[in-house]
């Protein structure tokens, strides 16, 4: 989930904090500081190593306000000498001073820490907001079923805007002036009408709810009441507001992150003409297939429980459940239907769902976007993130599905060094790593500001030509006419060796000797995050960037087994569809397999805090039971060599020169994923406790079995 439960950068939590307190109106309960109180504080705060956030402090009329590129003027209250806070908000802000008494820093204190903004030189800077008169409208849909949402319009113009609009199941109660300008800086200073709307079923909204709601309306038909959709609710909603709000140009833009980006893409499919464009970020496609139930079959366990009992317990979202450490919680239940009684999941609809069809049945195929683009309606940028936890997939599968019937040059793509949705924030880091600029920024102001521009208001400036990808490794932005690119570009096979070595050489050995053996224990499954695990959006939670952890957190366990290239002597650069495909046996009847392909940095001090770090570059699991049909899974025959091939996703990065290449394997991701019983049952969710046993597992590197990874190069010979 992507908005206001999971800011998880510090500094995007301090200023929300900020947001919340401006335009609070009367501050009467805290004295306004003096002209001589306030010597020295005016100027401008940066954090060291989040450059790209300034805090501004000036004084106006005898007050003293913040502000920053997000954040309009809050008015800063003194408490005692040095000492301020805002209304309503606990968080103090306290100005540091050296030993002449000059200042030097602010220092902001909120309930998660504190951080101090360096006073740098020049003036303070007083960033240009826009403020939005607010109006709450319900929308009748087809059925007669209404809508909530917020209208904002700007206060400034009177100039015909167009639409742009975000539907979302996460509430839209937030949505005032001051969020529009938090929340979307550029697009807010570029001017439109804001629309936010509840789904159906959801928060202000009438109707009922269904997560990831299938299209069922016939294309074309507009007045069937019966068959309703987010499609149709998307048109419906663009209808209404052409006639009602005044002053719109006609057109109308969609735009969202995730359930939202979901969104955005059915507001593509049999669109309502007025849609000139939408931008489906990090959207969840094939919840089935990769985004966030099922990676190929493997129950996303975690993230299934948590959201599910989040969405669908009541109306409004109530994340945040289960105390403790998630491992034991989860061993402890044993199978999911366990855990799922204990709370009361198996009785909310997707609960429901992923104890009865834990296979790629109709349920789940109804659900998948891919089969509905056949045809591109709208202009469309895509945009997702290398290191997206919740929706990776969908990105890359709706680009794939789009960019062959893309005639009129219409699709865009737009890959960054991201988690879920960080490109909404400002920041240039990703847990340990270090881009060197606010890549989130650059995203932002080249490429989805000028997209809506071009589109919704004829403007000039929109130069991406098809995609763009942030190359890590080289930390530089690069543009391919197609993505994956193929001129240029040659796909090299990476085998598994003798005593863990990894190389371009293919193997030569027997099967008799040539593999590499492990045990894989139900009983003690390998973590996928470092322990504890907290509950997926509790305050606090890993869960935002496990996929960038440094994986020596497990690479010493006999049950993970490693092959290491040589110290590199020179860049190799990786760029495109990352392939597993692997030869392997098992001595149980079904079994899990996960490939992480992996960047280790050197040990030495230059290094920094990423010295020795393991970084997953491509990683993804397989549920055994599916290698010959997602739909009919099959035992796996025991102690039989089988071919198990699945993409680990895209990824443009260079391995550096001193750095070496890592494949790990390992047969459990608990608990994100569900643990295999390794005996074959009928329904993984539902297994007996005595089906969960020890396997013998064996990744084979011979000349007739050559487990080995499909890297797409540009520079091995
Ligand atoms: N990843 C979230 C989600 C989307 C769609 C279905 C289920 C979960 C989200 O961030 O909205």
């Amino acid at each position: 989930m992507f908005g206001k439960n999971c800011i998880s950068s510090f500094y995007s939590a301090m200023l929300l904090v900020l947001l919340c307190c401006a335009f609070q109106g009367d501050f009467s309960w805290a004295q306004t500081a003096t002209a001589a109180d306030v010597h020295g504080l005016t100027g401008r705060y940066q954090y060291a190593d989040e450059p790209e956030t300034v805090l501004s402090i000036y004084r106006q009329d005898g007050h003293l306000y913040l502000n920053a590129e997000r954040t309009p003027p809050v008015e800063l209250m003194q408490d005692s000498p040095d000492h301020y806070s805002v209304k309503i908000s606990s968080t103090k802000y306290i100005f540091e001073r050296d030993a002449a008494g000059a200042v030097t820093g602010l220092q902001l204190v909120t309930s998660d820490g504190s951080n101090t903004a360096q006073k740098v030189p020049g003036k303070p800077v007083r960033y240009p907001f826009r403020t939005y008169s607010r109006e709450e409208v319900m929308i009748p849909m087809r059925d007669g079923v209404k809508l909530h949402a917020i209208v904002l319009r700007p206060t400034d113009t009177h100039r015909p805007l167009p639409f742009l609009m975000q539907r979302t199941p996460y509430g839209v109660d937030e949505s005032t002036s001051g969020y529009i300008d938090f929340r979307y800086p550029e697009l807010a200073r570029s001017g439109y009408i804001f629309v936010m709307e509840d789904i159906r079923g959801r928060y202000g909204s009438q109707g009922q709810f269904v997560m990831n709601r299938p299209v069922v309306h016939v294309f074309g038909n507009r007045t069937d009441p019966k068959l309703v959709d987010e499609s149709t609710d998307t048109y419906d909603t663009v209808a209404w507001l052409l006639k009602h709000v005044p002053d719109n140009n006609g057109r109308v833009g969609v735009m969202g992150i995730s359930y939202d980006g979901f969104l955005a893409m059915m507001a593509g499919i049999d669109p309502n003409p007025a849609v000139k464009a939408i931008s489906p970020q990090a959207p969840m496609t094939d919840g089935w297939m990769g985004d966030d139930f099922f990676h190929n079959g493997a129950f996303r366990q975690t993230y299934g429980y948590d959201y599910v009992l989040g969405m669908e317990s009541t109306k409004k979202d109530t994340f945040g459940k289960l105390d403790g450490d998630a491992y034991t919680y989860f061993l402890k239940a044993g199978s999911f239907l366990n855990a799922a009684k204990q709370a009361g999941l198996e009785n909310l609809p997707t609960g429901k769902a992923f104890l009865q069809h834990p296979a790629y049945d109709g349920f789940w195929q109804a659900m998948a976007v891919e089969p509905r683009l056949t045809q591109v309606a709208v202009p469309t940028l895509e945009v997702g993130g290398w290191w997206d936890q919740e929706d990776m997939w969908g990105t890359q599968a709706e680009y794939a599905a789009l960019e062959p019937h893309d005639a009129k040059h219409e699709v865009f793509l737009v890959l960054g060094p991201w988690n879920h949705g960080e490109w909404a924030r400002t920041t240039r880091h990703l847990g340990a790593l270090d881009f060197g600029s606010a890549t989130t920024d650059y995203y932002r102001q080249h490429f989805e500001a000028p997209f809506f521009a071009h589109y919704l208001k004829g403007e000039s400036g929109f130069d991406l030509e098809n995609t763009a990808t942030f190359q890590t490794g080289s930390d530089r932005w690069m543009r391919y006419p197609v993505w994956p690119p193929k001129q240029g570009f040659t796909t090299k096979n990476l085998y598994l060796g003798a005593d863990g070595g990894l190389g371009f050489a293919r193997p030569a050995g027997g099967d008799a000797r040539s593999f590499t053996v492990y045990v894989s224990d139900p009983g003690n499954p390998v973590p996928y995050r470092h322990r504890p695990i907290q509950a997926t959006y509790a305050p606090g939670s890993h869960w935002y960037t496990w996929l960038v952890e440094d994986q020596r957190f497990v690479t010493k366990r006999k049950d993970v087994v490693t092959w290491r290239t040589p110290v590199l002597d020179h860049d190799v650069t990786v760029t495109g569809d990352v392939v597993a495909d692997i030869f392997a046996s098992t001595s149980g009847t079904d079994s899990d397999w996960v490939v992480k392909l992996i960047d280790e940095y050197p040990q030495d001090a230059e290094q920094g805090k990423m010295a020795g770090h393991q970084l997953m570059i491509a990683e993804e699991i397989f549920r055994g039971r599916y290698r010959s049909s997602f739909e009919h899974p099959a035992p796996i025959p025991a102690n039989t060599v089988e071919e198990y091939k699945w993409s680990l996703h895209g990824a443009d990065h260079v391995f550096l020169k001193g750095h070496r290449i890592l494949v790990q394997v390992q047969s459990s991701w608990f608990p994100l994923y569900d643990r295999n019983p390794q005996t074959f049952v009928p329904n993984i969710m539902t297994a007996p406790a005595k089906s969960y046993k020890k396997a013998t597992e064996k990744i084979y590197w011979s000349a007739e079995h050559p487990s080995h990874i499909e890297l797409p190069v540009t520079n091995v010979q």
